[in-house]
């Protein structure tokens, strides 16, 4: 994305701001064991206002009476660090890459900012996940309030990321061309993987076939750590073990998407093992498909997430009470909440440069946001029937299904960016005899 698209973006939330500074920080490194680290990532909110991925950088931004300002501080270039971790981009050539007013190198962020902070009431930053950061201001802001010299200092800390969340919640349409990107390489890997799977394959190769399909085609990471769930594993919903065989008669589900260009794509299909689904599996699973393309019909601007939750939560417990899941009239099971016991969950969330976007499901007053065009969100019904369940009839236990797409609310209704992925029956079984 080009240098002027993140101008704006911080253009726009210097606007939102009241007077003050605001401290932005890129993501910090994480260690993995002793000293060596997690493959790096940048802050999500700082890469969306900068498309900067250098660990240790800085965006400040000033507004006043008067004016408005924006610094950036990067890393120093150390060639002998840079043997090392690699090239950084330094002062000069950040200089000429972003279009902001100064920039500083890091060491020099603490000296600067007392100078910045002088003549100031609020201070912006990450309130509540940026512990390091605080830490640093509040010393600062401390050693201003006891300085005899400095009349104003900051006295008030106020969360940056309620406004930039809020910035995030309409994707533009450079941001939803890079999520159609990153579902182009998820669509290739789900259908990949559909092709591969074969009985006593283990869950963690099964795994290893997508991320190979990832990255060869482009996509440096997964957007989330890969779900791959065989048979009763799918009733436990955030099986990220991977490390049983996948056996013949089971479903597979999986809950996989690679992140494009700090873009999320966040995608569920279960399928079965040996290619053919069981009668049984296939009774679940077409209620289940009903249920999810009923509730993509559903959305369109001035929907909410609320509404949607209701329709699933109605939809499934009418097809659970049609196959003999549950017993007794929906009004009341609903008011029960028996249908809670296997759909635990809610029917989706916000997507986008991060696979949850933090972005508000409410407004101040508490209101539900409603959908409006350039919002994304997945929507993935499910159903989870424990093995160990003796209530459930017995050719239902064990099954775990949920179906996930990605959808974009437009002027009109809604866009499903990943309907190509197969999750019809029929198609599904196609390609995985297609091997
Ligand atoms: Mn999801």
């Amino acid at each position: 994305m080009n240098e002027s698209l993140y101008k704006k973006r911080r253009e726009t939330l210097l606007e939102k701001m009241q007077e003050g500074v605001a401290v932005l920080t890129n993501a910090r490194l994480q260690t993995r064991s002793n000293d060596t680290e997690y493959p790096y990532r940048p802050n999500s909110d700082f890469y969306y206002l900068t498309g900067f991925k250098e660990d240790n950088s800085i965006l400040v931004l000033i507004k006043t009476a008067d004016e408005t300002k924006c610094l950036l501080f990067v890393q120093k270039k150390v060639p002998e660090m840079e043997l090392w971790t690699g090239k950084r981009l330094g002062v000069d050539a950040a200089k000429e890459r972003f279009k902001v007013d100064e920039v500083f190198i890091s060491e020099d962020f603490e000296k600067e900012m007392k100078v910045l902070m002088a003549e100031q009431h609020l201070l912006y930053y990450d309130l509540f996940s940026d512990d390091v950061l605080y830490k640093q201001l509040r010393a600062l802001a401390k050693e201003m309030l006891h300085t005899r010299t400095v009349i104003v200092s900051p006295r008030s800390f106020s969360d940056i990321t309620k406004l930039t969340q809020e910035m995030r919640l309409i994707k533009s349409r450079e941001e939803i061309v890079q999520i159609k990107k990153a579902l182009a390489i998820t669509q290739k890997a789900h259908h990949h993987a559909m092709k591969v799977c074969k009985p006593e394959l283990d869950e963690f190769v099964l795994q290893a076939e997508y991320e190979y399909i990832f990255k060869k085609e482009g996509a440096y990471s997964d957007a989330y750590t890969t779900i791959i769930a065989g048979g009763n594993n799918a009733n436990t919903l955030h099986y990220i073990n991977n490390d049983a065989k996948l056996k013949a008669g089971d479903l597979v589900l999986v809950d996989a998407g690679c992140e494009y260009g700090f873009y999320a794509s966040d995608i569920t299909r279960t399928y079965p093992v040996s290619g053919t689904f069981t009668q049984a599996q296939k009774e679940l699973y077409e209620m289940v498909l009903d249920v999810q393309l009923k509730i993509i019909k559903a959305i369109k601007p001035k929907g909410s997430k609320k509404a949607l939750q209701a329709l699933s939560e109605r939809l499934l417990t009418e097809g659970m009470v049609k196959l003999g899941i549950l017993e007794g009239h929906v009004k009341t099971l609903m008011d029960e909440k028996s249908h809670k016991k296997y759909y635990p969950h809610g029917i989706g969330h916000w997507m986008g440069i991060d696979v949850h976007d933090p972005c508000p499901y409410s407004d101040d007053n508490g209101d539900e946001i409603l959908f409006a065009e350039g919002m994304v969100l997945t929507i993935e019904p499910g159903i989870y029937l424990p093995e160990e369940d003796e209530a459930l009839p017995e050719k239902y236990r064990g099954i775990g299904i949920r179906i996930e797409d990605d959808i974009l609310v437009t002027k009109e209704g809604c866009e499903n960016l990943s309907g190509s992925i197969v999750k019809s029956v029929a198609e599904i079984e196609a390609i995985c005899k297609n091997k």
